[in-house]
């Protein structure tokens, strides 16, 4: 039984909202209790800080901050040694990214837990972060592509992680008028392969599609898998996006590629491999540190050259997501500029192409008939739809942007069953396993783009937030508001169980094969080497080894590197030198960091462990001389 009082505002922005009054019951359903654990983890994007944060559901409560496109001062990721070549990039090191969309390995179409991938949307890139030890190990540039965005989406054997580009760029890359776009601009999809073994990504091919901007992208999975599809938008072709040039369009497209066709032809010797450069950078659990490779070429496909694998289906009105019901079956196309949804059908669709229903083609592919392949409408839904999701049980979930509301219809009736407001402005939602075979159709994220009223001020900024709705009865119920980092675009949500069994506890010190590691505090040392000084270090409950250092001359490059020799779950402890231009380390039981210090200054300098680590935590500490050249 569920009695809820729920007092809600009006939906919309800017609506004076009287806030909900919820009642106990729905208070314990949220309700973790202390030492209890949360049901589901919720992998949420940070956007623009470039991270991905680990909350637990449905208390919402935080645990983690993974960095992964962004440098992280906290963990020293992108400071230390071993984590610099992880933002390699053919453009540099770039400290910073804008992440979208995370996504969860599978196997089978379920949810398998190993790995979540990420994109990076400014300097199009995929990272993979190892569930094991929630740290990013791998992140690949994505050549030929700008505005990463319809990424990075899992076939259902993991056997691809796939990435689009929203902006067409002129391809090959080069001086040219913008004005002349149209024909000469392309749109690169991307397919990358995983390793079935050790989830190494490496790009198989890439697809050289028409000028289009293509928004978003889903997976064919059960009758659908092989296939995969992508939402475009400006068809027009148009070079400025002011309205009047990218919307006259009355339908964009959906389309669908056969990857499996094009797969096959590229085992076959096809595409052309293409001058391309693009940094491929892997961290190793063993060395605790990365590499960073520039490739310089990439497999090309050219659509027309492989009959059969790409078609256009067209979809009103500049559709934004695109996401495909557990079934396989259909494809829910959002129209952001429209109140109705559209719906294909997968299976109308093999049966239009069987019979030719073709209404045209754009650069030699293929147009279906928009009546040959659509399943359903669903009407007057709401206005300014941008993503949908699944339970399971036969319904939808479908986020509008402009009407600011969360609506729930039925799959096949096409039916409106309920709504519920958003505050305020909703983007993405989120049911965890709700882009597989099989969702957990317990609760949905919803994940809002403006907070206003929600929470205290801070300043002219208030925190961006998600909203957790209970939906296991015919009515959806809001539980929670929380907060999130930067601008949650979308989520990956998995119950707990699956991916907590695996945690890593430690590293275990006799398997480091890091290229300093020092593995007991007898072999610490201070080895000069010209002006480079490697100072071999070591930390244990609660001192360093060495912890007075002399023999450090100004002008000198000294590296620390340190090792943690705990051997103990949960026993970090990190180190900071005064005046050094790097963040601290944080260094895991059993791994080895390194940073560079440049002493500027004759004198004697502290260090200490920026941990609590123990009662003598704040005895954890030592100096380093410095005298003069
Ligand atoms: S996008 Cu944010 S609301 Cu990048 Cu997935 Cu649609
Ligand atoms: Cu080690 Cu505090």
């Amino acid at each position: 039984m569920t009695v809820v009082s729920l007092v809600l505002s009006s939906c919309g922005n800017g609506s004076s909202s009287k806030k909900g009054a919820l009642s106990s019951s729905v208070a314990e359903k949220v309700y973790v209790a202390p030492g209890e654990h949360d049901e589901f983890y919720a992998f949420v994007s940070g956007g623009f800080s470039g991270q991905l944060a680990v909350y637990g559901l449905p208390s919402g409560r935080l645990f983690k901050v993974i960095p992964v496109f962004s440098v992280d001062a906290e963990k020293a990721y992108g400071f230390n040694e071993e984590t610099k070549p992880m933002l390699n990039t053919s453009h540099g090191f770039i400290p910073w990214d804008d992440s979208h969309h995370p996504d969860i390995s599978q196997t089978n179409g379920e949810l398998d837990g190993r790995y979540v991938f990420i994109n990076g949307n400014n300097t199009p890139r995929i990272a993979k972060i190892d569930l094991t030890t929630f740290e990013t190990t791998e992140i690949i540039e994505i050549p030929n592509s700008a505005g990463n965005h319809s990424s990075s989406f899992v076939t259902e054997n993991t056997e691809y992680v796939v990435a689009g580009t929203r902006f067409s760029i002129p391809f090959p890359q080069r001086d040219m008028p913008i004005d002349e776009y149209k024909g000469n601009f392309k749109g690169a999809l991307t397919f990358i392969s995983v390793d079935p073994k050790d989830g190494a990504m490496d790009i198989k091919f890439q697809i050289m599609m028409p000028g289009f901007n293509y928004d978003l992208s889903h997976p064919g999975r059960g009758k659908s898998h092989g296939w995969f599809f992508f939402t475009t938008y400006n068809t027009e072709e148009a070079n400025s996006l002011l309205e009047v040039n990218a919307s006259q369009n009355d339908k964009d497209f959906i389309a669908a590629i056969n990857w499996k066709k094009i797969e096959e032809y590229v085992n076959n010797g096809g595409g052309k491999k293409v001058p391309s450069r693009y940094a491929h950078n892997v961290y190793s659990d063993e060395t605790h540190s990365a590499t960073s490779t520039i490739k310089k070429e990439v497999l090309i496909v050219n659509p027309s050259d492989v009959p059969g694998a790409v078609y256009f289906l067209p979809t009103p009105k500049s559709p934004h997501g695109c996401d495909v019901d557990p079934t396989g079956e259909y494809i829910v196309g959002n129209g952001k500029l429209s109140a109705d949804l559209t719906i294909h059908s997968f299976s109308k669709m093999i049966k239009a192409i069987e019979d030719k229903k073709f209404t045209g083609e754009a650069y030699g592919i293929p147009i279906l008939d928009f009546d040959a392949v659509h399943a359903g409408t669903v009407k007057q839904s709401g206005l300014g739809p941008l993503h949908t999701e699944f339970d399971g049980k036969g319904n939808a979930y479908t986020t509008f942007f402009i009407s600011s509301e969360v609506v729930k219809w039925k799959i096949g009736t096409w039916e409106v069953i309920d709504r519920k407001p958003t505050y305020y402005s909703v983007g993405h939602l989120m049911i965890p396993g709700g882009n597989s075979r099989k969702p957990y159709g317990k609760y949905v994220l919803a994940m809002n783009k403006i907070t206003k009223d929600r929470y205290l001020p801070t300043g002219p900024e208030v925190t961006q937030s998600a909203q957790l709705y209970d939906i296991t009865g015919d009515k959806m119920e809001l539980l929670l508001d929380f907060p999130t980092i930067g601008e949650p675009h979308y989520a990956a949500g998995i119950p707990a169980d699956i991916v907590a069994k695996n945690s890593k506890k430690i590293y275990k010190l006799e398997e480091s094969k890091h290229e300093f590691v020092t593995k007991s505090e007898a072999d610490s040392k201070v080895v000069r080497d010209g002006n480079e000084v490697h100072i071999y270090m070591t930390m244990i409950r609660s001192h360093f080894a060495p912890d007075n250092i002399e023999g450090i001359q100004v002008g000198d490059k000294v590296y620390f590197h340190v090792t943690n020799l705990e051997q103990d779950y949960d026993v970090p402890h990190g180190i900071s030198m005064i005046g050094a231009q790097t963040s601290e380390l944080l260094i895991m039981p059993g791994q080895t960091e390194t940073f560079v210090w440049y002493p500027k200054q004759v004198g004697v300098w502290p260090f200490y462990c920026t941990d609590f680590c123990s009662a003598l935590h704040q005895e954890m500490q030592g100096y380093v001389r410095v005298s003069p050249k």
